[in-house]
């Protein structure tokens, strides 16, 4: 198993030369039953500039991202419809700030599975390219004060 991974790994090493669109960290936390919606975190990193403009998700319904904006101290959370990636500049999604959301869950998230999410970059030119992403999810921790869902 191990082995298998560092395989895939290496492929990717070599792949990396052809790709203009890094996509690292991406996990989730696993869901209690009955929620609906979870937060994925990833950093994405694109050479050139570009705008993040749709992800989906086979266990989500939609995906949506938010920003998420302070107006006079009241937290504001919002769709919008890309989020702008500047050439060669880490941009982190998280569970504040930027973020990226699966709404309308098929099933619930386990610690421990992967959950498959296809990121889609727009170029200047028009021309776009499909990231895929396994997003790992992670147990969740009910320690931490976390930014969980929500009602828009
Ligand atoms: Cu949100």
């Amino acid at each position: 198993m191990r082995y298998a991974i560092a395989i895939v790994m290496l492929f990717c090493a070599v792949q990396a030369w052809a790709v203009n669109v890094v996509v690292s960290d991406a996990s989730a936390r696993a869901t209690a039953p009955g929620q609906e919606s979870a937060t994925v975190r990833f950093s994405i990193t694109s050479k050139k500039e570009a705008r993040l403009v749709a992800i989906v998700s086979p266990v989500a319904g939609a995906v949506e991202i938010h920003s998420m904006t302070h107006d006079n101290g009241v937290m504001k959370m919002r769709a919008i419809e890309f989020l702008q990636l500047p050439a060669g500049k880490m941009v982190k999604l998280g569970a504040s700030g930027n973020h990226v959301m699966l709404l309308n869950l098929k099933h619930s998230l386990k610690a421990g599975d992967n959950v498959p999410l296809t990121i889609t970059v727009e170029f200047a030119d028009k021309r776009k390219e499909k990231i895929n992403v396994n997003v790992e999810v992670k147990s969740s921790s009910p320690s931490r004060n976390e930014h969980e869902h929500h009602t828009h």
